[in-house]
């Protein structure tokens, strides 16, 4: 009819529910509902064989598997057909009255995709218990790729020991928000970790006691393998630290032959920082260090080595230069690249060192000059990034040296343009640490990672263009109910509206 408006077409939108962001999604307006008929292929193994096992505990459906098919089941995996903009840890995924199709160029995108599906679906989908469908895609499409490529979580198991499975679990959580490294504080004051083979009072000693002299504990080098092939299969990366020259009382007092005074000193159980060092003038400190991370390096796939490097008061400024110069080609020497916390940046840094900015001070003359000549850095400042901050005055957990982190403080922040002199390129991307001085249970890690880890994930995963503090509560409240169907002992913010199921 001449003159009258058209009528209005509601754009169709897909409901707001991913954590991290996706970079695009074109929504249709259609639902694909999966049927117990339904069928799933896969180009890889692993990721497939992950998404049907998730579907198939709360679905009760069979969903066979077939991996390298040639005619796409309902829900299908292919490595091929993924457009160039996901890179290579994108995805495109398509959903269609028909079924959904995730293409990707290699299994990691595949499975950052098989996340995104999971999310799409309703929350009991997370369940493991069979529970009543329908079980619904919402219909387009999603093109998404990271903004960063270092997108990790830290695990202290020196202040508290955690088991493989205790490990595996956190492992689990975290793969669910894209997380793609997985730094493990291995060693501190009050604990050494791992087996070291050349060295074996590191952990029969210096692993026997934990913060509060509990038993401590550490890993066999098959456990700490063990670690590994479980990251992997959820293809996040371990990097391994051995803290140093400070934070070391625990290898100090395993051999009385690694203290300037040739004195060992006893085990510590308390929560004091920076009183312990290496003996930077010893020959031997060297030795010590290049069997330690020789072992080490034998033993991890990844291409970082943590050396630490935080907190060194009791080692003067010039024996500190000294010592980091000495351990970057230690470290090289062994095919690895040094990770470190900033701290380090106060020595000339190898090209390929990657250091770890924590402070709650965002100017950092030696780390600018440092990214100025071409050091790429991690963002985990502690006011922002640190795990183990207590969420408010009134909240149980934690620390609060660095203040109060609430969700909205995890996410109100940008790691590409937060340090002076430290932006765009230089930034690697987004760590979020978690120290364990109070952390002793997987329920008191899940209370303080969720939801600050999915948060600084989105920080790490998503396009700046998409941050919006408005948007992202909402998406973050979408995740209550399906930590409701897993049994994550989530923090419930007051700042977030928790949908019913939460
Ligand atoms: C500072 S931040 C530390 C850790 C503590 C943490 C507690 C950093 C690199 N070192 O030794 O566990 O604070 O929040």
């Amino acid at each position: 009819m001449l003159g009258s408006p058209a009528p209005a077409i509601a754009a169709a939108t897909f409901p707001n529910v991913v954590v991290p962001a996706p970079a695009s999604e074109v929504a249709t307006g259609t639902t694909f509902t999966l049927a117990s008929s339904a069928t799933v292929t896969s180009d890889d193994a692993n990721v497939g064989g992950y998404l049907a096992a998730i579907l198939r505990k709360s679905t009760g459906y069979a969903l066979p598997l077939t991996v390298g098919a040639t005619t796409p089941g309902t829900i299908a995996l292919s490595l091929s057909g993924a457009p160039s903009s996901v890179g290579t840890e994108g995805y495109q995924l398509v959903s269609s009255p028909t079924g959904v199709v995730i293409r990707a160029t290699q299994a990691t995108g595949l499975f950052h995709g098989v996340q995104t599906l999971l999310q799409l679906m309703p929350a009991s989908v997370m369940s493991s218990a069979v529970k009543p469908g329908p079980w619904t895609v919402p219909g387009g499409t999603i093109t998404d790729w990271p903004r960063f490529g270092y997108r990790g979580a830290m695990l202290d198991v020196a202040r508290h020991f955690f088991s493989v499975a205790q490990v595996e679990h956190y492992i689990d959580e975290m793969a669910l928000y894209k997380v793609n490294y997985l730094h493990l504080h291995l060693s501190d004051d009050q604990g050494w970790r791992i087996v070291i083979n050349s060295w074996p009072n590191l952990a029969t000693h210096g692993g026997s006691t934990e913060v509060g002299g509990g038993a401590g504990g550490y890993y066999t080098q098959a456990d700490y393998q063990a670690i590994i092939a479980y990251a992997s299969s959820r293809y996040i990366t371990v990097v391994p630290e051995i803290d140093m020259p400070g934070h070391t009382n625990a290898a100090l007092s395993s051999y009385a032959s690694l203290n300037c005074n040739g004195v060992a000193p006893g085990l510590y159980t308390g929560t004091d920082v920076g009183f312990s060092s290496l003996c930077v003038s010893l020959a031997l400190t060297y030795t010590f260090i290049d069997q330690v991370v020789g072992e080490l390096a034998a033993l991890t796939p990844g291409p970082y080595i943590h050396i630490g490097g935080d907190e060194a008061s009791s080692t003067s400024a010039s024996d500190y230069q000294t010592f980091i110069n000495k351990v970057q080609p230690i470290v090289a020497a062994h095919g690895k690249a040094v990770m470190g916390w900033h701290n380090i940046a106060a020595a000339p840094l190898a090209s390929s060192t990657l250091a770890q900015f924590w402070d709650t001070n965002k100017s950092n003359s030696a780390l600018a000059a440092a990214a100025a000549n071409g050091t790429k850095v991690v963002m985990s400042p502690a006011n922002h990034a640190y795990l183990d901050m207590k969420y408010t005055r009134k909240t149980k957990l934690g620390q609060n040296w660095a203040g109060y982190v609430e969700v909205n403080t995890a996410y109100g922040w940008d790691p590409g343009n937060y340090v002076s002199g430290v932006t765009g390129s230089s930034v690697a991307g987004v760590e979020a640490p978690l120290w364990t001085e109070t952390i002793v249970t997987s329920a008191d890690i899940d209370q303080m990672a969720f939801p600050r880890l999915p948060a600084l994930m989105e920080l790490g995963w998503s396009q700046y263009s998409t941050h919006n503090t408005t948007s992202f509560d909402q998406r973050l409240g979408a995740q209550g109910p399906r930590w409701a169907a897993m049994g994550v002992n989530y923090y419930k913010s007051t700042q977030i509206t928790w949908p019913s199921g939460s």
